[in-house]
C-alpha cells in the first residue's frame, strides 16, 4: 500500500481547512459551547521562531482541538505584544522605524507561526502597537485616573542606567534589570504609579477561585504578602515627636533594646546631635545611591548612632536611635523596634554594634546564657517582659497589637509587601500617557474622544537619560492647549511600560474592530473569560498579577462582569539546548523547526515536542528523538492501510485495546501528561500490530478511533486516516470517544487444580496470568488438602495447575 507521505497529506489537509475551517460555531447539534483557550502572545523579535516557542503552541493547541472534538466551539486567537525595547534599540541602532521593523517581523513570525497548523482565528488578531489598540490602553488609564488609581508621585525609583529608565519592582530580579541584566541603582524621578494596592486584599483572596499551579498562586500570595502586626509610638526622649515602629512581633515589645530608622525617615537627619552631624548627614548622602535590592541582601550591615533616644511605651527604657539601611523607606513605617534575641537582622546589627540583648521568649522556660544567634520561633514562655511574663507567647502574639490599642500607644494594623506599580517609562516605543499638565489645572487626562492619542514621528529614539522620554524633545507635541481652561499647557512626555498592553489584551481579541467600547457586552458574554491560559512561568508576578488588577477594575467600571481573566493556568517548561542551556541566538544553540518540518513534517515536530518530556518541566533538545515519533506514525499509517479494505470483525482482543488505549489517552490528557500520552500511543499501537499480525487485521472501528484520538496531536494524519477509513466529513466533528471500563478488563480462564494428578478445586485467574500468581491461587484454593511436603508445581497455561507433594 501507498507509504506515509507527509508531505503531500500536509499540503492536502491546509488547502481543505483553508477552505472549510473545521472549528465552528454551530453544527448539526445546535450552537455549540465556546471554550477559550488562549496563549501568551509572543513579543514579535526579528529573531524568528525556534522549537522552544512550539511547545507552548503545540501544548495549547492540543487542548484547544482536544475541546474541539469534546464539541465546544473554540477561541483561540494569536496576536502581538509590540511596545517595547527590543524594537526601540533595533531603531536606535538602524535609524529604522520600530513600527516598521515591528511589521516586518509580525508578518515572518506570523507565517512561522502558521507552521505549527494551529488553529488560531486569525481575524481576531491584535497588536498592541496599533492606535486602534492602544486607544483602549490609554483609555483603561484615564478611567484609573479618574478613579484616583493612577496617580503622580515624586521618589526614588528603581533606575536601569543601562535601558535609561525607571522600572517597576516587578522588573528587578536579584537587583538586576529584567530586560539587560545590569545592575539597578535609585534614581529621584517625579512617575506616574498605579494604585495596584486598592486591590491587594482581593488579589489575595480570589486567588482561592484560581485553578492555577499551586505553585503561581503561592508566589503570588508572598509577593502580596499579607501581614498582621501593629503600629507603636515610641516618643523621642526630651522632644515633641514621636516614633510610629510597624512591628509583627509587639509581643516582643519588651525585649526592644534600640530603633533603627531608614536613612530616608523625615526625622533621620534632625535626630543627629552636634557630634554626630556629620556622620549622619553621610550616612544618609551614600545610602541614597543604593537600590532596595542591594540593602536587603545579605550583606555586612551598616548603620550610625543619631545620638538620640527614644523611650519605650511599655517599661518607660530609653532605646538609643540608629539609621541603617537595612531597613526601607516604603515598607511599614520605615522604622522598626529592634529586638535582636529573637530577629536575625537585629541580632547582627545589636553584636556588630555592641548593643544589649535582652531574651524575652524562652523554650521551655529556660533562658539562654550565651545567644550565638537569634531565637526566631514564636513559641515559647514570655521572660524579662513585666506583667506578660509566663504568658504562652504564641497567644500573646495575637493578643497584643489588641493591646497595645487599648492602652493607646498604637494600633492593630494589616500590612502588604505589595508596593503600587511605577508606571512610567522614559522611552520613546511604549503608548503615550494620556495626560495634560497645565499651570492652572493641575494634571489633565486628554478627553476620552480623543483618544488615541497617537505617538509622535522623532528624530532620535536614543533615551537622553535625563529622566525624560525622547518625546520630550518634540515641542509641538509637547505643547498644546489644557483641554479644561484652552490656556497653553504641556503633554505628559512618559510612555507607559512593556505590561500595559498585556494587561488586557485578551479582552479585545472577542471584538478587535470595535470602535464604540474596549468590548462590548455581548461580545464578552459570548466569549470571556479566558477557559484556559497557556505559557511561561516567568511571569508569576508581572504579567499574571497585572491582568488581574487590570480585569478586576474593568469589572468595577462596569466594562466587564467577572472579576478574573483566567480560569485555568498551565506553565509549560524551557526546551533548552544542551546542558540545559536556554536557546538564544547569542549562544548559538538555537534549533530551527525549518529542516524537521521538511524531513519529517508538522505532525512528527507536533509530537516530538510533547514526547521531550513533562510539558511543565524543563526539556533538553535532541533532535535525533523525533525518528522514533515519526516511525510510529509511520507504523500506524500501515496499519490503518493494510487492515482498511479487509472488514475485520471485532474480536473482544482487539475491542479491549481499543477502549484501554481511549482510556489511556483521555486520563492522560485531562492530566496534562502530554509526554505519556504519546508514549501510550506507540504502546497501543504496537499490540495492535501484534494483534493485526495474528488475526489478518484490526476491525474498523478500533482504526477509526485510532485516528480520532491522533487527531488533536497529528491533526493532518487524524484527518487523513479518517477519510482513508471512509467517513465523510472532518475527523473533527466525529465526536471524542468514550470507554467502557468492563469491555478493559482482562479475559479470564477457569483452570482446574489438581494434587498428585487429581482434581481438587477450579479457580479463575486471568488468561494471561504468570505462573507464580497461577500456582498462588490454586494452592490458595486447595490450602486444606496440602498436608505433605511441595516436591513440584506445575502450571499449563490456562490448561491446568498440578501440584505434586509427598
Ligand atoms: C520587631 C520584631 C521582632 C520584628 C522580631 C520581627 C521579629 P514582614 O513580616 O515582612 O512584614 N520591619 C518593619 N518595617 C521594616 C522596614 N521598613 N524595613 C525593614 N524591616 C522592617 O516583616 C515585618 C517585620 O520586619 C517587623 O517586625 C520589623 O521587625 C521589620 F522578633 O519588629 B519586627
Ligand atoms: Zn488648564
Amino acid at each position: 500500500s501507498t507509504p506515509y507521505n507527509h508531505k503531500a497529506i500536509e499540503k492536502k489537509w491546509r488547502e481543505r481547512w483553508g477552505q472549510a475551517p473545521v472549528n465552528v460555531k454551530e453544527d448539526e447539534n445546535g450552537k455549540r459551547q465556546k471554550y477559550y483557550c488562549l496563549d501568551m502572545f509572543p513579543y514579535p523579535s526579528g529573531n524568528g521562531l525556534h522549537v522552544g516557542h512550539w511547545r507552548g503552541y503545540v501544548i495549547s493547541d492540543v487542548w484547544s482541538r482536544y475541546k474541539l472534538l469534546q464539541g465546544y466551539y473554540i477561541v483561540h486567537p494569536m496576536g502581538w505584544d509590540a511596545f517595547g525595547l527590543p524594537a526601540e534599540n533595533y531603531a536606535i541602532k538602524m535609524g529604522v522605524h520600530p513600527a516598521k521593523s515591528t511589521a516586518e517581523n509580525v508578518e515572518n513570525i506570523k507565517r512561522q507561526i502558521n507552521e505549527i497548523a494551529a488553529l488560531y482565528d486569525w481575524d481576531m488578531e491584535v497588536n498592541t502597537t496599533d492606535p486602534e489598540f492602544y486607544k483602549w490602553t490609554q483609555w483603561i488609564f484615564v478611567k484609573m485616573f479618574k478613579e484616583g488609581l493612577a496617580y503622580e508621585k515624586e521618589f526614588p525609583i528603581n533606575w536601569c542606567p543601562s535601558c535609561k529608565t525607571g522600572l517597576a519592582n516587578e522588573e528587578v530580579v536579584n537587583g538586576q534589570c529584567e530586560r539587560c541584566g545590569t545592575e539597578v541603582t535609585k534614581k529621584n524621578l517625579r512617575q506616574w504609579m498605579l494604585k495596584i494596592t486598592a486591590y491587594a486584599e482581593r488579589l489575595l483572596n480570589d486567588l482561592d477561585k484560581l485553578d492555577w499551579p499551586e505553585k503561581v498562586k503561592k508566589m503570588q500570595a508572598d509577593w502580596i504578602g499579607k501581614s498582621y502586626g501593629a503600629e507603636v509610638d515610641f516618643p523621642v526622649d526630651g522632644r515633641d515627636e514621636k516614633i510610629t515602629v510597624y512591628t509583627t512581633r509587639p509581643d516582643t515589645l519588651y525585649g526592644a533594646t534600640f530603633m533603627v530608622l531608614a536613612p530616608e525617615h523625615e526625622l533621620a537627619a534632625s535626630l543627629a546631635i552636634p557630634e554626630t552631624k556629620d556622620a549622619v548627614e553621610k550616612y544618609i548622602y551614600d545610602a541614597s545611591m543604593k537600590s532596595n535590592v542591594d540593602r536587603m541582601q545579605d550583606k555586612e550591615k551598616t548603620g550610625v548612632f543619631t545620638g538620640s533616644y527614644a523611650v519605650n511605651p511599655l517599661n518607660g527604657e530609653k532605646t538609643p536611635i540608629w539609621l541603617s539601611d537595612y531597613v526601607l523607606a516604603d515598607y511599614g513605617t520605615g522604622a522598626i523596634m529592634c529586638v535582636p534575641a529573637h530577629d536575625d537582622r537585629d541580632f547582627e546589627f545589636a553584636k556588630k554594634f555592641g548593643i544589649p540583648i535582652v531574651q524575652v521568649i524562652a523554650k521551655d522556660g529556660k533562658e539562654i546564657e550565651h545567644m550565638t544567634e537569634a531565637y526566631t520561633e514564636a513559641n515559647g514562655t514570655m521572660i524579662n517582659s513585666g506583667e506578660w511574663n509566663g504568658m504562652e507567647s504564641a497567644v500573646l502574639k495575637k493578643e497584643a497589637p489588641h493591646t497595645i490599642e487599648e492602652r493607646g500607644i498604637g494600633k492593630a494594623t494589616v500590612n502588604y509587601k505589595l508596593r503600587d506599580w511605577v508606571f512610567s517609562r522614559q522611552r520613546y516605543w511604549g503608548e503615550p500617557i494620556p495626560i495634560i499638565h497645565c499651570p492652572d489645572c493641575g494634571a489633565v487626562p486628554v478627553p476620552e474622544d480623543e483618544l488615541p492619542l497617537t505617538l509622535p514621528d522623532v528624530e532620535s529614539y536614543e533615551p537622553t537619560g535625563t529622566g525624560e522620554s525622547p518625546l520630550a524633545g518634540i515641542d509641538e507635541w509637547v505643547n498644546c492647549k489644557c483641554p479644561v481652561c484652552g490656556k497653553p499647557a504641556k503633554r505628559e512626555t512618559n510612555t507607559m511600560p512593556q505590561w500595559a498592553g498585556s494587561s488586557w489584551y485578551f479582552l479585545r481579541y472577542v471584538d478587535n474592530h470595535n470602535s464604540e467600547a474596549l468590548v462590548s457586552r455581548e461580545k464578552a458574554d459570548e466569549m470571556l473569560p479566558v477557559d484556559m491560559y497557556i505559557g511561561g512561568v516567568e511571569h508569576a508576578v508581572l504579567h499574571l498579577l497585572y491582568s488581574r488588577f487590570y480585569t478586576k477594575f474593568l469589572c468595577d467600571i462596569g466594562a466587564v462582569d467577572f472579576d478574573e481573566p483566567f480560569k485555568k493556568l498551565f506553565n509549560q517548561g524551557m526546551i533548552t539546548g544542551k546542558n540545559g542551556i536556554k536557546m538564544s541566538k547569542s549562544k548559538g544553540n538555537v534549533v530551527s523547526p525549518d529542516d524537521l518540518v521538511r524531513d519529517y513534517g508538522c505532525d512528527s515536530l507536533r509530537m516530538y515536542e510533547l514526547f521531550v518530556g513533562p510539558p511543565e518541566l524543563d526539556a533538553e533538545w535532541d533532535d535525533r528523538g523525533i525518528d522514533g515519533v515519526n516511525r510510529f506514525l509511520k507504523r500506524a499509517w500501515n496499519l490503518v492501510m493494510d487492515s482498511r479494505d479487509k472488514d475485520i470483525k471485532a474480536t473482544r482482543e482487539m475491542i479491549k485495546v481499543r477502549n484501554k488505549m481511549v482510556y489511556d489517552i483521555t486520563t492522560r490528557l485531562d492530566s496534562f501528561s502530554l509526554n505519556t500520552v504519546i508514549s501510550g500511543f506507540m504502546e497501543h499501537n504496537n499490540k495492535l500490530i501484534d494483534i493485526a499480525r495474528k488475526e489478518g487485521g484490526v476491525d474498523k472501528e478500533t482504526l477509526s478511533t485510532l485516528a480520532v484520538l491522533l487527531a488533536p496531536f497529528a491533526p493532518h494524519m487524524g484527518e487523513e486516516l479518517w477519510e482513508q477509513l471512509g467517513h465523510e466529513g472532518s475527523v473533527f466533528h466525529a465526536g471524542w470517544p468514550s470507554y467502557d471500563v468492563d469491555a478493559m478488563k482482562d479475559d479470564e480462564v477457569e483452570v482446574p487444580v489438581q494434587i498428585n494428578g487429581k482434581t481438587r478445586a477450579v479457580v479463575t485467574v486471568p488468561a494471561d496470568v504468570s505462573k507464580e500468581d497461577a500456582i498462588a491461587a490454586g494452592k490458595a484454593a486447595v490450602a486444606d488438602k496440602l498436608t505433605g511436603t511441595i516436591v513440584k508445581e506445575i502450571y499449563v497455561p490456562k490448561k491446568i495447575i498440578n501440584i505434586v507433594q509427598k
